[in-house]
């Protein structure tokens, strides 16, 4: 079924780092007002804003302590009323980040919960008692590290949190919070939001009956596991309560939904209209979460999942397409060696997944071609997560280089220094001193250079999207039917899209040698870009080094 937004293309907007206008070293919400023509004229129609409500940022405001108010450090409600409204007049939807797996330990709900065994509240949050010797019941392990159990000394129990200790989380076997939940979700919604993008829900059904589970770490912990049987009822709950029939949609970000369950969740009749899988994007994280030891990982590890991912979805189904957010390294230093960072290879790798079939994600700075910090020292690091990482694997006897090493590839950190708007001081970002540094390379890689340049990255995108949505193609990049060509291949992606009569190739060279692929054959029609400033006259697939191009083409065999 043709929904309203399938022709959209979204940005995502992580306010802490993207534009202070009051000087504290901390973006937010006027800031993000300010440069609503900057994500317009890109060809955007929806933000994705990561969270702006009241927060003790332990997690930098994924640790809620009141869903109906934002945080002074964003700013105020009025600032996110106008927020809504001056986006709409540019025809831009807001989708706010939905954390409701768990809430901050200073959420009134929390407090109330742990004054007292007899609290009303107390079945909100999920307790268990010690057992004989003083131990939680099980050795589940957090996203983050460490125990999932913390001992609440006031009131003499443990509390379950699949993140941090700061973010307890809820117990969604509970009517009367679900109903709380429900009654703050129709709110936001009344304000004019354009939807959810629902944070961690996988993880709201929990592993009952607790019991040990087999450790896939040293120190004997399990890592918590997202997507329990049994989830759906509430996610089902949720929907008809919420979203059915309302001018919105939602993406959920759903780690653990196996691509046979794809349908289920964000099929015809799915839970939401959209998935964040992740598949494609932990191809460098060990099978029990860890960044270390490094992990060797192959182009098709990325595009193989892609594919299926693609197949998931062919019955009407639909995604989100994403190769950055604010948990991910930079995706030009991830899919490019150092020495070939380039515009030209950035270029590539922007081409590589924005013509399946989905949504777009572009994350702040990738569109101008942000990369990963090269800090080597632990402390200068401000993400609990990498934090955890780097710790834990000195303890599992890992040296100091390894731990590092992991850091520099994978810290959440590469995605959330200051986005880079101009070449002076700090980028830009802040007249005050910006609560995380800035990359060093920001005199060159900057916003303002990009909008001034005709052969930037971001002039790319824009092209890219003026494609995506353009009356001749957008039906067939929405809708076409996808193939992976030569998918065994461990340097070029190549897939087409065809609806009807007309078929888009699009190919990707990763290497730096040129890629002679004759076997697939095919009449060029139209070269319609590529990250090569000549046109495209080849009727055959002669790729240089990262090179990317979109070819309008009749194939000549059903199959390749
Ligand atoms: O991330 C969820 C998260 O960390 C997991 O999906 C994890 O990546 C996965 O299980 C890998 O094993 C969301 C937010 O995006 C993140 O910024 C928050 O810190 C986190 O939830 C907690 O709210």
């Amino acid at each position: 079924m043709m929904k309203s937004w399938h022709y959209e293309v979204a940005y995502q907007v992580y306010p802490k780092s993207f534009n202070d206008t009051k000087g504290d070293g901390s973006g937010d919400i006027p800031g993000v007002i300010e440069k609503l023509d900057y994500i317009k004229d890109l060809g955007i129609d929806v933000i994705w804003l990561s969270p702006v409500y009241r927060s003790p940022m332990k997690d930098n405001g994924y640790d809620i302590s009141d869903y109906q108010d934002i945080d002074p450090s964003f700013g105020t409600m009025d600032d996110m009323r106008q927020l809504i409204s001056k986006a709409k007049k540019r025809n831009i939807r807001i989708i706010m980040d939905l954390v409701i797996n768990h809430s901050s330990d200073q959420h009134p709900w929390f407090l109330a919960s742990a004054s007292s065994k007899d609290d009303p509240k107390r079945d909100w949050y999920i307790w268990e008692e010690a057992d004989e010797e003083g131990n939680p019941p099980n050795n589940l392990r957090t996203n983050f590290g460490g125990s999932c159990w913390t001992w609440h000394v006031g009131s003499q129990a443990y509390y379950f949190h699949s993140f941090t200790k700061e973010q307890p989380d809820l117990n969604w076997d509970n009517k009367d919070m679900r109903e709380a939940l429900y009654t703050m979700i129709n709110w936001w919604i009344d304000q004019g939001i354009g939807g959810f993008r629902v944070d961690a829900i996988t993880f709201i059904k929990k592993q009952f009956p607790w019991k040990q589970e087999p450790a896939d770490s040293p120190d004997g912990t399990a890592k918590v596991q997202p997507n329990q049987p049994g989830i759906g009822k509430f996610l089902q709950e949720m929907k008809e309560r919420c979203f059915t029939g309302k001018d919105i949609f939602t993406v959920a970000e759903a780690p653990g939904v196996p691509f046979s369950q794809y349908d289920e969740y964000a099929g015809v009749d799915g839970y939401f209209d959209m998935l964040i899988g992740f598949e494609h994007i932990d191809v460098d994280v060990n099978d029990n979460g860890r960044w270390y030891p490094s992990k060797d990982w192959h182009l098709s590890d990325y595009t193989k999942p892609l594919t299926e991912e693609q197949k998931a979805i062919s019955e009407g189904g639909w995604t989100a397409l994403y190769i950055e957010n604010h948990d991910q390294p930079r995706s030009l230093s991830r899919f490019i060696p150092e020495a070939h960072q380039t515009d030209y290879s950035a270029k590539a790798v922007a081409v590589s997944y924005f013509f399946l079939k989905g949504m777009p994600y572009v994350y702040q700075g990738q569109e101008i071609g942000m990369t990963n910090v090269n800090w080597e020292d632990i402390n200068q690091y401000d993400d609990i997560w990498t934090i955890d990482e780097y710790h834990t694997a000195l303890r599992e006897g890992f040296s100091h280089q390894t731990a590092i090493e992991a850091v520099k590839r994978r810290s959440r950190d590469h995605a959330r220094t200051p986005m880079h708007w101009d070449d002076s001081l700090h980028a830009g970002f802040t007249s005050g001193t910006p609560w995380l540094p800035v990359n060093d390379n920001y005199q060159s890689v900057n916003a303002k250079q990009a909008q001034a340049d005709d052969s930037s990255i971001r002039n790319f995108f824009k092209k890219m999207i003026s494609l995506r949505k353009s009356d001749t193609y957008r039906e067939t990049i929405a809708y076409g039917s996808y193939t992976h060509l030569v998918p065994d291949h461990d340097t070029v992606y190549v897939y087409t899209r065809s609806l009807k009569d007309q078929t888009v190739l699009v190919a990707v060279n990763f290497s730096a040698t040129p890629q002679k692929l004759s076997q697939i054959q095919f009449k060029l029609n139209q070269h319609l870009f590529g990250n090569a400033d000549h046109a495209w006259t080849k009727e055959v697939l002669n790729l240089d080094p990262f090179e990317a191009v979109v070819l309008d083409v009749t194939r000549l065999q059903s199959e390749y």
